[in-house]
């Protein structure tokens, strides 16, 4: 990558116009050639310098920068692997996480963030932009997803704070425009600031509902600039920590409202993007109202709206919630509302959303297998919402991460596109439910024809279905054949 004067121009006049930025010292571009590390280097400068674009060497490939499942042109099932795959990086933990956690300080220093004080937080989050866009290149992810707080500063007010998410925007639309990257979802963070301690769409406070709502409708606006497949809302903070000055009923009517006015703006906006809910049982709040796909799924039912919404699932949330993420997913898939996939996984010793990068084939080959029976992750994707250990603190490590959580997803895509050419799995289900098709009696039932009544008389006619003959589930067997497709 090359130094460009103009573009660093660009961002000092940017940086200029701020009032959040107003108290940091001058910005110069005086050392825009120089290495980075140097004040005003970051702007073109090479982030991950010595690290290559990651390319596919095959299975037997012992280079940790390769991939050995993961060959994006490669067509499974009719479709390149890129198209059915649909990567994303997510910001947040990708730029923002920094290895801390509730016991320890953070761990993982990024160099072009160690002058933050002097240069201020703007320029910081154009360096943050461009190094994620280094990121995706290198990696050959094609889109990326973000909270509007974790790619822009806060100002003093809504309106500065609106005017620094434009100036971020801005110059992730040009890098962009450049390397051909897409959002794939967008979405507004409304857990972090303490504004939003009782909730934002369920606070008990009218006026941090509205800001919630300012909140959203610029998200959406700024989603929609940058071309966003996709809109997300994650309630982190739409729960309790206590029933006794809890009025769920009130809070659970007031989510409602606020989609349902999220919906109408979209309309009116002329975004096309789908609009998504993400459950998770619990954490930060110790209830969290989208426990799982069947609460979320029944609350949009409630409420009318289940045309302007379908799920996001999220791997580690169907484990906080007591389910698989094939649950999860058939789940949504059952409902028609399966829109996009959180690609990351827990730890079975812990029983928090531990958002670590799946490695597990067997899990992977699961997910896809559902999907592709499916028709795919329709206008989502797989976003790894998934961060380094706290050990991890090289910045190699993020390239590490990603090659193994895309190479053990395009492996499951993989041993399911086998799966599912071979058919084993799907005929033995579908003769384990033959009688709904091949019996008067089934068939009756399911087209409505019959009754109580009717069903008495005819289960009066025959013999006991036990006494019959019931065939076996054949769930060990289910898993031979399983086993002959996961190494
Ligand atoms: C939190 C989580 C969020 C959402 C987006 O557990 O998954 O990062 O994906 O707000
Ligand atoms: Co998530």
């Amino acid at each position: 990558m090359r130094l460009r004067a103009p573009a660093c121009t660009a961002i000092a006049a940017a940086l200029a116009l701020t009032v959040a930025a107003a108290a940091a010292p001058p910005h110069t571009c005086t050392t825009a050639e120089g290495a980075p590390g140097q004040r005003g280097a970051w702007g073109q400068g090479e982030f991950f310098p010595g690290i290559p674009k990651i390319r596919y060497e095959g299975p037997d490939s012992t280079n940790p920068l390769a991939f050995r499942y993961y060959n994006a042109s490669e067509e499974i099932l009719g479709k390149p692997m890129r198209e059915w795959l649909r990567f994303s990086l997510a910001f947040w933990h990708t730029m923002r996480a920094d290895g801390s956690d509730m016991f320890g300080s953070p761990t993982q220093s990024r160099p072009w963030e160690a002058d933050a004080a002097e240069v201020g937080e703007l320029e910081v989050a154009f360096r943050r932009m461009r190094a994620f866009f280094e990121l995706l290149d290198k990696l050959g992810v094609d889109y990326w997803c973000f909270h509007d707080r974790d790619i822009a500063p806060e100002g003093a007010s809504l309106a500065e704070t609106n005017a620094l998410l434009d100036k971020v925007v801005a110059l992730a639309k040009e890098l962009q425009g450049s390397s051909g990257k897409r959002v794939l979802w967008g979405t507004a963070q409304l857990f972090k600031h303490p504004r939003y301690l009782h909730g934002a769409a369920t606070s008990p406070n009218a006026s941090v509902f509205a800001y919630a709502a300012a909140q959203v409708k610029k998200a959406m606006e700024v989603t929609k600039e940058l071309g966003g497949e996709g809109y997300v809302f994650w309630g982190g903070r739409e729960g309790y920590s206590t029933l006794l000055n809890t009025d769920l009923a009130l809070e659970q009517g007031n989510m409602a409202r606020f989609l349902r006015m999220a919906a109408a703006y979209k309309r009116r906006l002329k975004f096309q993007g789908q609009l998504l809910l993400e459950p998770k049982p619990q954490e930060p709040t110790k209830h969290q109202y989208d426990y799982d796909a069947a609460t979320t799924i029944a609350f949009l039912l409630k409420h009318g709206l289940d045309k302007d919404y379908k799920l996001n699932i999220e791997c580690n949330h169907a484990t906080l919630a007591g389910h698989s993420c094939m649950h999860e997913l058939e789940t949504a898939a059952a409902y028609g509302a399966l829109g996009s996939l959180d690609a990351n996984t827990g730890d079975p010793q812990t029983g928090w959303d531990t958002d670590q990068f799946m490695t597990d084939e067997r899990e992977t080959t699961l997910i896809w297998w559902t999907l592709l029976r499916h028709g795919g992750i329709a206008s989502g994707g797989l976003n790894f919402d998934a961060k380094l250990r706290r050990e991890s603190t090289d910045l190699k490590d993020v390239f590490y991460a990603h090659i193994s959580g895309m190479d053990a997803m395009a492996r499951g895509l993989r041993n399911a596109a086998k799966l599912v050419q071979d058919g084993l799995l799907d005929g033995m289900r579908r003769q384990r439910y033959s009688s709904w098709s091949d019996s008067q009696l089934g068939r009756d039932i399911t087209a409505g024809k019959v009754g109580f009544e009717e069903l008495e008389k005819a289960a009066l006619g025959q013999p006991d279905p036990w006494n019959a003959g019931l065939p076996s589930g054949q769930a060990e067997l289910s898993e031979i054949v399983l086993s002959r497709y996961v190494r």
